[in-house]
């Protein structure tokens, strides 16, 4: 295969030539079964009855919401000719076992499919000096020896006859995969590359890695896409030096890496791995470094430094495009990670960035040795790339005292730098070699990491978890007057169940406003609706009630005898929240906008953040990053309402913020309940609902008001004990 010769965007042709085949390139001649999948269709026409939108199943094949998958077997060529333990887990059947599983689960299939390609040299140059690509090239026609003796030269690299194709197909795939999200062709997707990327450099080799792909790709994005916001996400175990020297200076790439450090005593053993190195000159803020100073990391680790460090940052940097440095090494199971982060923890750190840039995200594989870990990984990710729900996050949901301490750190180092985290108390900077985490009294809440691992028969079954449910559709209870609107395919409309006014009086406990002929008919459209969704017929839907509160309080009680266990209500506006609901031990309420509460009247199920300030843009998003996530993920609902007051204020940009990310917590079940029956809101959030992307960015950063973020971080402080993932500190 050659380079690109002809046209900017060689994928655009090859859209063009009609060949977006799904399932046609399924399993590529790579000699495993193809196993049908349980799709969505099949699923979706056992509810009836449909409303299908106009060509909506069409949509997820090419444009904004399909997901691209790039793999080609010739980046299977590349392999160790010689004895080295170090190099040897860098293997071949790291692709071809991702790629079987992705076959496997049917989820290759549903992805577009786009060619790799060769990167030109031209394009290597964008971050690496022609000598050093010379040096590559002229490994074609070496013998073992010579490679061998050139690979000395390099900390932690093997050469082979393949390596100068493989790693400038690498290149190109990555390029491929970033044209076709910065076209449109898609909306977003993963490239499963060998060799590996981030550690590479200008002029070297490192860590199995040759041309630093992400690197090459971010500087494509800026130079022929005229792109001034990149954000870099680097989740792969090992910091990526390599990516993190190209862009030291420069602010229009925001790169972020979390790295098992152990006080510097890990590979590559660097001190500018540190927090407190975070870019130079006019690049000063945009490098964020967070070192893991234990192994034995766990997803409530993970989760925490997204909700309190990346992406408060992120939303502020807005990028327009992200790209994911995606190494499975932080995985469990990996030998060089040596981290307890289970798989479906990478499908919720894909829900967390999908909200930027559009959803336009691209994740390239770095590294990932343990093979089931890896391709269950890689799974998960695609999962959510594809926009199917995310599985509950398993573990105790409280970060350990170390991962608290880099926390502190990287926030504390990144304040001179980012509004959003200056108004915080973010508390002093720990001096790093003096301070370690074991020393100190226990913190309430934090769990210290368990340092056993438990091999053999756990991790066997974490990884080969069996496929995730079959997607059931969404539900809508709204008056009739929707049917015009531009909604997800398989989509259920409610029909209701006929209730009487003495039944509405027992659910809503003598509210007139209840009672009206228009309440009722909402009412039997509400319940029954719930009722599927509580018992797993719908997974998620959307009600209007001319009577919202009173609404709430029968979604309430209907969920507490419908059997949730932990019901997660975020209501947003002025709602009034009957009394016998308030300390429901089994209802945990957030109350965001609503009338200003004195403090006696809250407790540990019961929080709110007052005032009409609340719902301001750059207010409500602090609060759902520190406040209304952190505490989400810490309850584990396996319910949430999210109940809408009248004029509640928010955007609904970020209404569907909040339906996307309150997904995560909560595995999907999910109830919004509006008074308004505002059309356009009630079509963007049944597509929230479906996984689609945000239809616009978050826009740019607007700050909150002083005053009201002295108030949320209060609040975060006040309540951290009662659900950990507040932590941002161990002080
Ligand atoms: N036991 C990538 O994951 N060996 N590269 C470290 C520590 C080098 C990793 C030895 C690891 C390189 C892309
Ligand atoms: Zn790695």
């Amino acid at each position: 295969m050659g380079g690109p010769g002809h046209g900017e965007f060689p994928i655009f042709e090859f859209l063009s030539e009609g060949r977006t085949s799904e399932g046609s390139v399924c399993c590529g001649g790579a000699g495993f079964a193809c196993l049908p999948s349980p799709g969505r269709t099949e699923v979706r026409s056992r509810i009836p009855p449909l409303l299908a939108g106009p060509g909506m199943a069409e949509n997820r094949r090419s444009g904004p919401q399909a997901t691209a998958l790039i793999y080609d077997e010739d980046m299977t060529r590349v392999r160790l000719l010689w004895d080295d333990p170090e190099c040897a887990i860098e293997g071949p059947e790291r692709l071809t076992a991702t790629y079987a599983r992705l076959c496997h689960r049917g989820l290759a299939q549903r992805c577009v499919r786009l060619p790799a390609r060769e990167a030109t040299e031209e394009e290597l140059g964008l971050v690496h000096s022609p000598e050093y690509v010379a040096v590559v090239k002229g490994t074609q026609t070496m013998s073992t020896e010579e490679l061998r003796t050139l690979a000395q030269q390099y900390d932690a690299v093997y050469f082979h006859p393949s390596t100068f194709p493989c790693a400038r197909m690498a290149v190109g795939a990555t390029l491929q995969l970033v044209d076709a999200v910065l076209t449109g062709a898609v909306g977003n997707g993963m490239a499963l590359v060998r060799p590996p990327g981030h550690h590479s450099q200008r002029d070297a080799a490192n860590g199995f890695c040759v041309f630093n792909n992400v690197a090459i790709a971010a500087e494509h994005a800026k130079r022929r896409h005229g792109l001034q916001r990149v954000l870099i996400v680097d989740w792969d175990i090992h910091h990526g030096q390599g990516t993190q020297g190209v862009f030291e200076n420069d602010p229009s790439v925001l790169y972020f890496s979390w790295h098992r450090y152990e006080h510097q005593s890990f590979w590559p053993r660097l001190r500018e791995s540190d927090y407190d190195v975070v870019g130079q000159g006019p690049g000063r803020g945009f490098t964020v470094n967070v070192p893991w100073n234990k192994v034995g990391m766990k997803n409530a680790d993970y989760v925490s430094v997204f909700l309190h460090v990346l992406l408060p940052l992120a939303i502020e940097f807005d990028p327009e495009l992200v790209l994911v440095s995606a190494g499975f090494d932080s995985g469990i199971g990996d030998p060089e990670g040596q981290m307890q982060a289970t798989p479906e923890c990478f499908a919720h750190l894909t829900l967390l960035l999908l909200p930027l840039a559009r959803g336009r995200l691209c994740a390239v594989l770095e590294g990932g040795y343990h093979l089931q870990c890896l391709a269950e990984c890689v799974c998960l990710t695609l999962q959510t790339l594809l926009g199917d729900p995310v599985p509950a996050l398993s573990g105790d949901p409280a970060p350990c005292l170390s991962s608290l301490e880099s926390i502190q750190n990287v926030r504390a180092a990144h304040a001179p730098h980012w509004a959003s985290l200056r108004h915080e108390d973010t508390g002093p900077i720990l001096t790093p070699s003096t301070w370690c985490g074991d020393g100190g009294p226990p913190l309430l809440g934090a769990q210290s990491v368990g340092t056993t691992e438990r091999r053999g028969t756990l991790l066997d079954k974490l990884l080969s978890c069996p496929p995730p449910p079959p997607h059931t559709g969404i539900g809508l209870a709204v008056p009739d007057s929707t049917s015009s609107l531009n909604l997800p395919p398989a989509l259920l409309q409610e029909e209701g169940v006929i209730v009487s006014k003495e039944e509405a009086e027992m659910w809503s406990r003598l509210d007139s406003a209840s009672t009206q002929d228009q309440a009722l008919a909402a009412l039997g459209k509400l319940l029954a609706l719930l009722d599927k969704i509580l018992t797993g017929q719908v997974r998620a839907g959307i009600a209007v009630s001319p009577a919202v509160s009173a609404a709430m309080a029968v979604a309430l009680r209907k969920g507490l005898t419908g059997g949730a266990q932990r019901l997660l209500c975020v209501a947003v506006g002025e709602l009034d929240i009957p009394e016998d609901l308030r300390d429901n031990g089994r209802i945990l309420l957030l109350n965001i906008g609503g009338k200003e509460q004195s403090e006696a009247a809250a407790s540990r199920t019961h929080i709110c953040l007052g005032g009409h300030e609340a719902t301001e843009p750059g207010t409500f998003l602090l609060a759902l990053t520190s406040l209304i996530l952190p505490v989400a993920y810490s309850f584990r609902p396996d319910l949430v309402l999210i109940v809408l007051g009248p004029d509640c204020g928010l955007r609904n940009l970020d209404v569907e913020l909040l339906t996307r990310l309150l997904q995560g917590p909560v595995a999907g079940q999910m109830l919004l309940l509006l008074q308004n029956p505002d059309l356009p809101l009630v079509e963007a959030l049944a597509w929230a609902l479906e996984g689609r992307a945000l239809p616009s960015t978050l826009g740019p950063f607007l700050s909150a008001s002083p005053k009201q973020a002295l108030a949320i971080t209060r609040l975060c402080r006040q309540r951290r004990l009662d659900w950990p993932m507040l932590q941002v500190s161990v002080t």
